[in-house]
């Protein structure tokens, strides 16, 4: 290796010395809360396995600041270079592994050292400092970065220290205000490619050929908390996907949840005000469980279609990766002949739809605040890249006038049954942004940015988010050239005769900025049909402000969704709609919301009534006066469980059970044997360290039951191994963490001896119906013999049976009249693994 010159005194420049990786860095990049103490066994290596060991290297090179003696006294006054290190690997050092993954948008992706600009938008911005010296921000050389400018070394600090006050200045002034929703957002790129022309219906360039890629930014996000609230807070999930096609940037800025609580932009700034912490106290952060929200909910009876979403499980989702995505509005897909269908536009992940639990939700809010971004980070760390299918729902207009409902009102959805999703394409998360600032927090969506092809339909709800969007940027990233940071530039040419302002960065060659003109011969001219063209729409009404009958009807749907829900899920409904409402204060106002719910389905009502200590009001009076007769009474789509997924494990993060004792082979071969599999298993004891096996071999405890409570793991292990149970039914975080594990309806497996831990956590293998519980495996010593039925376990996710007892229950969604009201209020007393 060329050593570069350096100046007297100063260091030479080194490079680390490259480890062999081992399995103390294998799963580090898989599960980043924390990793073993020790690196001295033998692991052949992958990726993360070798970024993992190179930033170890990395690190090791440097084992103090061997600088910080001169930085006082006499030699002080001439500093010396910083002591620097250059990578063996490069990836040590790169933000991501996923940067080698290359894109249209993001480049070839290899960390790149030499400097070689490239046209791509963020290539061309990417900066590496990798073996580089300190400079100020105009680019000359800093000598010290650890002492201000003085007159004298006890003296006044000197204002001329432009270093420092540039410094600080930049500093000053780092923060831009937060998006006004959807603050708390984590984001990706990746590409989504065609399945099928879909010229029919459509002209858009994106759709017009089978296995054409077009590059993506996708922004996955919560509603109402702010930047740095916890992840799993019951709320609606953003799912923005940004497409940079060909004919510019089209904005697909969608919910995971396909309904809207309201039904004209009137009423955002309302909604948003009352689901906000309170105007006095600025309480509470990141929860719509106070008055204020419910106030305005229940005076608001178009809300309870999304309120029965928002009180599901949908709110709390395992993962970004297991959750769907809506554009929630109609819009108009248009073709060559300028003809116009309806649609509707979803995303399903292929590793299926799945969620938390509330008990769960709220202690991974304390357990790990960034449980989705991290998820979502480790697994394209891992290369699981995640994906979705996208579905058109396709109706024509004549289809859409005999509906009982209106398709331009956002708190209504289609029924699949009224009309399917044709798959068109898959969308796949492939590579971690570089920067967090740069990308996610400056990506700017806008409603109002389509492509030809696609266009608005008259949903007042998206008329309003027409204007919205670009308007808040304008604030939130200082001025109208947002559009020219670099995560915003189309891959499309920008050419028209737009100027000036704020940052602008394009420098427009020429003196002509206005049209019609010669003097530029006429450039840049307007595309005529090429171009964006709005569907031609007959309008010819009064000018009002009013609404269609049909946007009259508020609870057909929200009733079709409670029937559509299973058991399990009908439970988890009213224990969030009691939990929310005991949090409100004012008892008018919880019996307002219950007289709302008397419209949506009496058992409901009911059984919220009942955890309330209160009697079922009147229901609400309606809006209009006759009902129309819903086309469909249940839609099995609607359920949280229509879409398991694939039924792999990958990702699924699982903990091994391991202290002095336990039967070495049993762990290792669990641990290889998932992780064969794609899930991310980690060996969890009492403390840091190695565990003295049953076979000799010690095993490196990877993190310890305190720092990833059962919480953060979908499944738990315990091997065999007398002592090493013994032990552990000692250590009261290692009993909690199966309790919590079995009251999650989580699957546990228990080998050999490892069945007494088991026993001390008071866990049995048989529900009290007597039937056995599929989620708890009781096996001989046997790990490897286990593993199969493990992993089948694993892969159903949840075992909902122990909290409901029905198996039945999760096949049969159309399954009514069951009394709700008291499966809930024996649910504490079920699901508790020593009743
Ligand atoms: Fe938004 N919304 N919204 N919204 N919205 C914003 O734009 C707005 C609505 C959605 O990851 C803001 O850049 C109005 C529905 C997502 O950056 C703002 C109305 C749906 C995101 C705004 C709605 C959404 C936003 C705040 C009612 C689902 C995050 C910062 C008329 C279809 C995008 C920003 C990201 C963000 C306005 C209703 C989805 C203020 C006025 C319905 C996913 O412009």
């Amino acid at each position: 290796m060329a050593t570069r010159k350096t100046p007297a005194g100063a260091h030479p420049e080194r490079r680390s010395t490259p480890s062999k990786p081992d399995s103390a860095s294998a799963t580090s990049a898989r599960s980043t809360v924390s990793g073993p103490s020790q690196s001295d066994s033998s692991w052949s290596g992958d990726p993360p396995t070798e970024k993992a060991s190179a930033t170890e290297a990395l690190v090791a090179a440097i084992p103090f600041n061997t600088n910080k003696e001169h930085e006082y006294g006499r030699s002080s006054a001439e500093p010396r270079a910083g002591e620097h290190v250059l990578p063996d690997d490069p990836r040590a050092t790169a933000s991501t592994l996923s940067e080698d993954v290359a894109s249209r948008k993001v480049g070839a992706g290899k960390p790149s050292f030499a400097a070689s600009p490239v046209d791509l938008p963020l290539d061309r911005v990417r900066t590496d400092a990798t073996g580089e010296r300190l400079t100020t921000n105009q680019g000359v050389p800093v000598a010290d970065n650890q002492h201000s400018l003085k007159a004298g070394f006890r003296g006044p600090a000197l204002l001329e220290d432009f270093i420092l006050r540039e410094k600080i200045t930049h500093f000053d002034h780092e923060r831009i205000p937060e998006r006004v929703v959807h603050a708390r957002g984590s984001a990706a790129h990746g590409y989504f490619e065609c399945y099928q022309p879909m010229t029919r219906v459509t002209r858009a360039s994106l759709f017009a050929t089978a296995g054409k890629r077009t590059p993506v930014f996708v922004r996955f996000s919560t509603v109402i908390g702010e930047r740095g609230s916890a992840d799993t807070a019951r709320d609606v999930r953003g799912f923005a996907v940004k497409f940079y096609t060909e004919e510019g940037n089209w904005d697909l800025v969608g919910n995971n949840i396909p309904v809207f609580f309201i039904q004209d932009a009137m009423k955002f700034p309302d909604l948003i005000h009352a689901a906000k912490p309170e105007q006095n106290s600025q309480i509470p952060q990141a929860s719509t469980a106070h008055d204020t929200f419910w106030d305005f909910a229940s005076l608001m009876p178009e809300s309870a279609h999304m309120l029965m979403w928002v009180m599901s499980d949908r709110a709390i989702p395992r993962s970004y990766r297991m959750m769907q995505g809506f554009g929630v509005h109609t819009f108009r897909l248009v073709n060559e002949d300028g003809e116009s269908t309806f649609v509707k536009f979803h995303w399903r992940p292929l590793l299926g739809t799945h969620s938390l639990e509330w008990d769960e939700a709220v202690k991974i809010a304390g357990a790990d605040p960034d449980y989705h971004r991290r998820d979502l980070w480790e697994a394209i760390e891992a290369g699981a890249f995640p994906e979705w299918e996208l579905g058109f729902q396709l109706v024509s207009e004549q289809q859409a006038a005999g509906f009982s409902f209106d398709v331009l009102d956002a708190t209504k959805l289609v029924p699949e049954e009224l009309a399917p999703l044709t798959p068109v394409g898959k969308l796949v998360l492939n590579r971690n942004p570089d920067n967090f600032f740069a990308e996610t927090e400056q990506v700017a969506f806008c409603a109002a940015h389509v492509v030809p092809g696609v266009d608005f339909t008259n949903d007042p709800l998206l008329a309003g988010r027409l204007h919205s969007y670009i308007d808040t940027q304008i604030s939130r990233l200082g001025g109208p050239n947002f559009h020219e940071i670099p995560i915003n530039s189309p891959i499309a040419p920008v050419h028209n005769n737009q100027r000036e302002g704020f940052h602008r960065q394009a420098i427009h060659r020429g003196r002509v900025a206005y049209e019609p003109n010669s003097l530029a011969g006429g450039c840049p001219f307007q595309a005529g049909m090429a171009g964006f063209t709005s569907f031609r729409e007959p309008v010819h009404e009064d000018k009002v402000r009013g609404s269609a009958e049909r946007f009259g009807e508020h609870y057909n749907q929200a009733t079709l969704f409670w029937r559509s829900q299973t058991d399990v899920e009908k439970a988890h409904i009213v224990r969030a709609f009691r939990f929310e409402l005991t949090r409100v204060q004012v008892p008018a106002v919880r019996r307002r919301v219950v007289a709302m719910l008397a419209n949506v389905a009496e058992e409901l009502a009911g059984a919220v009534a009942a955890g309330l200590g209160v009697d079922v009001p009147e229901p609400l009076p309606r809006a209009i006066a006759k009902t129309p007769k819903p086309e469909v009474e249940v839609s099995r789509a609607l359920s949280l469980f229509a879409y398991p997924g694939d039924g792999g494990i990958r990702t699924r993060r699982v903990a091994i059970f391991v202290a002095d004792g336990v039967d070495g082979a049993g762990a290792r071969a669990l641990h290889a044997g998932l992780a064969e599999e794609g899930a991310v298993p980690r060996y969890v004891g009492a403390r840091l360290g190695q565990v003295k096996t049953a076979d000799g071999e010690p095993i490196d405890v990877e993190v310890t039951f305190e720092a990833m409570p059962s919480v953060l793991f979908d499944a738990a292990a315990v091997p065999d191994g007398e002592l090493a149970a013994r032990t552990l039914g000692g250590v009261v975080p290692a009993v909690d963490f199966l309790e919590d594990q079995y009251r999650h309806a989580k699957t546990i497996l228990a080998c050999g001896a490892g069945a007494e831990l088991l026993a001390s956590a008071g866990i049995r293998p048989v529900l009290s119906s007597g039937r056995s519980d599929p989620g708890v495996l009781v096996s001989g010593p046997s790990a490897e013999q286990a593993l199969p039925d493990f992993i089948k376990a694993i892969a159903r996710h949840r075992h909902y049976e122990r909290e409901m007892e029905l198996l039945d229950v999760l096949c049969d969604p159309a399954r009514t009249g069951i009394d709700i009201g008291a499966k809930v209020g024996m649910y504490t007393y079920r699901i508790r693994a020593r009743s």
